[in-house]
């Protein structure tokens, strides 16, 4: 039995949640009681989620995690196709991860106008616009690596975040109005349901944890 340690407004447990989804797994993430404890930190030492827990194995980082899943459970392919095709499916989880997050998770902390910083938020603009570019070149549709991935698992939860935080606050541009290959892969992505029901999914369970950050 999969036990995922988490809660789904995390993009990083997100990714698994479809990931699993896509497998024909209903995995619904739990959350720990405490993160920091001694109990937890047994199953991931960084005090992160996600972490999955599997026949006597913990598993920690999202990706490593899909790739968990991906060696151990049936169901359709994450990682289909050759060698090419998993490398531009890992390839764009990873810039995604490194260049997007990284850039939006700064963002997200420029949200209010009272303590935002202009400096901080110019430069992690322009650092963004470039990650989305080079994201928009290594997708070739229909799904960012061509079938459904890995790539799409992280995919979306970014664009879900960037659609409630920093393009309507900050006014990054979507990236999926703007980039060609973004544009069809959302058309994708909003047409099948899979992928349509966890965007639903997703986007209210970040509305929660706005809400808690709020203190809503
Ligand atoms: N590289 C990690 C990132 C995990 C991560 O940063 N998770 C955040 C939630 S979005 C977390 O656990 N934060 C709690 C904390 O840092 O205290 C992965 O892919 O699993």
């Amino acid at each position: 039995m999969y036990v995922l340690h988490g809660s789904l407004g995390s993009p990083y447990v997100a990714r698994v949640v479809l990931a699993a989804r896509h497998k024909g797994l209903d995995l619904k993430p739990e959350m720990p009681a405490d993160l920091k404890s001694a109990d937890y930190r047994a199953i991931n030492p960084f005090a992160k989620m996600p972490s999955l827990e599997h026949d006597g194995c913990a598993v920690i980082e999202s990706d490593v995690i899909v790739e968990y899943l991906e060696d151990s459970a049936p169901g359709p392919s994450v990682l289909p196709g050759g060698a090419a095709d998993r490398a531009r499916a890992r390839g764009i989880s990873r810039a995604m991860d490194l260049y997007v997050g990284t850039e939006v998770s700064t963002l997200f902390r420029q949200m209010d106008p009272a303590t935002r910083d202009p400096a901080v938020v110019e430069a992690c603009r322009a650092r963004l616009a470039d990650a989305l570019a080079g994201i928009d070149a290594l997708v070739v549709g229909p799904w960012a690596a061509g079938a459904f991935s890995l790539a799409d698992c992280t995919l979306l939860p970014w664009m879900v975040i960037l659609h409630k935080t920093v393009v309507p606050v900050l006014g990054v541009p979507d990236p999926v109005t703007t980039h060609g290959n973004l544009a069809r892969w959302w058309e994708t992505t909003m047409g099948e349901p899979v992928t349509r029901d966890f965007h639903r999914d997703y986007a209210e369970a970040f509305d929660a944890l706005l809400a808690r950050l709020r203190g809503g």
